[in-house]
């Protein structure tokens, strides 16, 4: 007799979930954009204002450590990470953005936790602003919504 196939995945309520969000101050006006859309998605969802934390750096190359040492508190269920790398004339943008998506899937590898990927990686302003509230969407926001699905989801798969 052929068995019931399951689908495991996360849910979209944030209720009891305990959420960290790092987030650069470079480009601090594309970046507080993406952190208001977090906020406002994980308080719709119904997280509770004692359980989410915000935790701001430099840059998006200083986002992996904090995350690293959030996710090390164990304290969290999952952590946000929020930034803008946006490419000038220099190559400092590939070592910027590269050393900041390695860190940040290193950090959730070795912990085991969600380390959600939230850093605008952009040619120009123009593009960074269409995905923090303009006509690409609010990247913060899809963010939040892939940090809830991943927490609930492991959540899921651990009991
Ligand atoms: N940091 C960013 O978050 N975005 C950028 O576009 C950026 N650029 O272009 O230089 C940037 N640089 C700073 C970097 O993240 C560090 O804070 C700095 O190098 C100190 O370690």
């Amino acid at each position: 007799m052929a068995g019931t196939r399951r689908t495991i995945e996360g849910g979209r309520s944030a209720k009891g979930l305990r959420i960290a969000i790092v987030a650069a101050r470079f480009n601090h006006f594309v970046v507080d954009k993406l952190l208001a859309g977090a906020v406002d998605t994980l308080t719709q969802a119904g997280i509770s204002t004692q359980d989410l934390d915000i935790v701001r750096v430099p840059g998006a190359f200083e986002i992996p450590l904090a995350a690293r040492k959030l996710c090390q508190s164990r304290n969290y269920d999952a952590v946000i990470t929020l930034g803008a790398v946006i490419r000038g004339g220099t190559p400092h943008f590939d070592y910027v953005a590269g050393e900041c998506a390695r860190g940040v899937s290193d950090a959730a590898r070795d912990s085991g936790l969600p380390v959600i990927f939230g850093v605008l990686t952009c040619d120009d302003m123009e593009q960074a602003t269409e995905r923090s509230g303009g006509k690409h969407g609010n990247k913060g926001a899809d963010a939040a919504l892939a940090a809830i699905e991943m927490a609930d989801l492991l959540r899921k798969l651990e009991s």
